[in-house]
């Protein structure tokens, strides 16, 4: 499609969207009322700077379902994403959504080569997190076939890759380099595998990661980026170029702002992803800040597709970190030793790679009043450590290594508290 045929098709799509959300979500009637704005005052595409921004706060604060535009009756599908404190933020999907998100995702693989021909596990996990499903409808869609690997089991998962001879896998770049190293300590050999292409995605990687995936699996790996509240694995994909990853700007509108002042910058300037949902019946959302700081590249790709590339995502603008593909706030932990009275709210996350996995640990300081009562000794320490364990993966989903400190002794910081150490190096 040209430039202007996307503008204009965008502009028709983002007059309905407008319209559908100010009739059918109170929280954006409101909104638009406040800056005095009718849908009719958006016309074409480039009106979006006219409209107002939405956080993962107004999600938040709208749990669960005060931002679906579609009715209850509609809502086929739900998932769940952390939130920036306990509560979970929740996405329903009308059928059409479903189709388009299989659609868009069927668009990645075609980039990636993937073939009707193809055997492909999806080892992102299935269930609330988009991943699994997400891609699993994808490579349906696409008319290859699917094995719902989900995560865990990895030496099962290598035995099914060898005898079934599997030529795709989707997880996360991370979730690769553990299998490559299980594989390795099996004894098994890339040669014996007929793995050829690679969906690597949900959290962030580098170009000497991927060498190293491709190398140990014998597979050539493609970027897959996605975010649950937009839709979930698909919203970009990289192209056979492999220079930059092609957003499918037809369904998820993007915008590069700058993080403070929310002004929209210009091509090519780093600043923070902003996405508006073109055609999303089940929760449509306006210029939704995703956090993520990258930019949008200039000029064509060789590929010959027209839609515009995104570059790698270079970091976030808010303290979310990524641990096993799974998205944590330390506003999480906080929540959760607010509801032990031995823990004072007084904590550092410390994550670490070891092997090719992830390893949170969270240091927790104990309450001067507990800590004086003999908590000093070893058993009601430890018994404390597996309290706080139980809880927090119960908030979290990952399971962490919980080390109780005496009162005082996690190192404080002039200004704002520096909670995360996070000493993973991506290199
Ligand atoms: O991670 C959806 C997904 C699943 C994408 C499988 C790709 C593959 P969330 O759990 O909502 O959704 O997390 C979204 O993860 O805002 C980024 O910070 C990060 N992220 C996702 N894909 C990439 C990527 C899924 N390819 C958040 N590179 C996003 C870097 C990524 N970061």
């Amino acid at each position: 499609m040209s430039r202007d045929e996307m503008s204009a098709l965008q502009g028709k799509r983002l007059h309905k969207v407008v319209s559908y959300v100010y009739h059918n979500v109170p929280f954006y009637r409101a909104k638009m009322q406040a800056m005095d704005l009718n849908p009719d005052d958006i016309r074409t595409i480039e009106d979006i700077v006219k409209l107002p921004f939405t956080t993962k706060q107004d999600i938040r604060d709208n749990y669960p379902f005060g931002l679906q535009a579609a009715p209850k009756s509609e809502i086929i599908r739900i998932h769940a994403s952390s939130g920036t404190t306990g509560k979970a933020t929740i996405v329903g999907y009308t059928r059409k959504d479903i189709e388009i998100w299989s659609e868009c995702m069927a668009r990645c693989l075609t980039a990636y080569g993937v073939t009707r021909d193809d055997l492909f596990s999806v080892a992102y996990g299935y269930g609330l997190f988009t991943g699994g499903l997400g891609v699993h409808y994808g490579v349906e869609n696409m008319g290859a076939a699917v094995i719902p690997a989900s995560t865990g089991n990895t030496e099962k998962h290598i035995g099914l890759i060898r005898d079934l001879g599997v030529t795709g896998i989707a997880c996360t770049p991370s979730y690769a380099l553990h299998l490559a190293e299980t594989m390795e300590a099996l004894g098994v050999r890339k040669e014996d595998l007929s793995l050829r292409v690679g969906a690597f995605g949900a959290e962030p990687w580098t170009e000497h990661m991927r060498k190293e995936i491709e190398e140990r699996l014998g597979l050539k790996g493609y970027n897959l980026y996605g975010l649950s509240e937009i839709m979930g694995p698909c919203v970009s994909y990289e192209c056979e170029c492999q220079n930059g990853s092609h957003i499918c700007e037809d369904h998820f509108f993007p915008e590069i702002v700058d993080p403070a002042t929310l002004q929209p910058l210009p091509r090519g300037k780093e600043g923070e992803l902003v996405f508006t949902t073109l055609t999303k019946e089940g929760m449509p959302l306006l210029r939704y800040r995703t956090r993520d700081l990258c930019s949008l590249l200039e000029g064509e790709c060789a590929c010959g597709r027209t839609e515009v590339r995104m570059g790698r995502i270079i970091g976030r603008s808010d303290d979310m970190l990524i641990i096993r593909g799974i998205n944590v706030f330390p506003s999480q932990v906080e929540s959760v030793l607010l509801g032990i009275p031995e823990c004072a709210p007084r904590f550092k996350l410390i994550v670490e790679r070891t092997g090719n996995l992830d390893a949170l640990t969270v240091q927790v300081e104990m309450r001067q009043e507990y800590f004086a009562q003999g908590f000093d000794t070893l058993a009601p320490v430890t018994e404390l450590e597996k309290k706080v364990a139980s809880k927090l993966r119960g908030v979290l989903s990952i399971s962490a290594r919980v080390q109780i400190k005496s009162p005082g002794t996690i190192a404080r910081s002039e200004g704002k508290t520096v909670f995360v150490e996070d000493r993973r190096k991506l290199q």
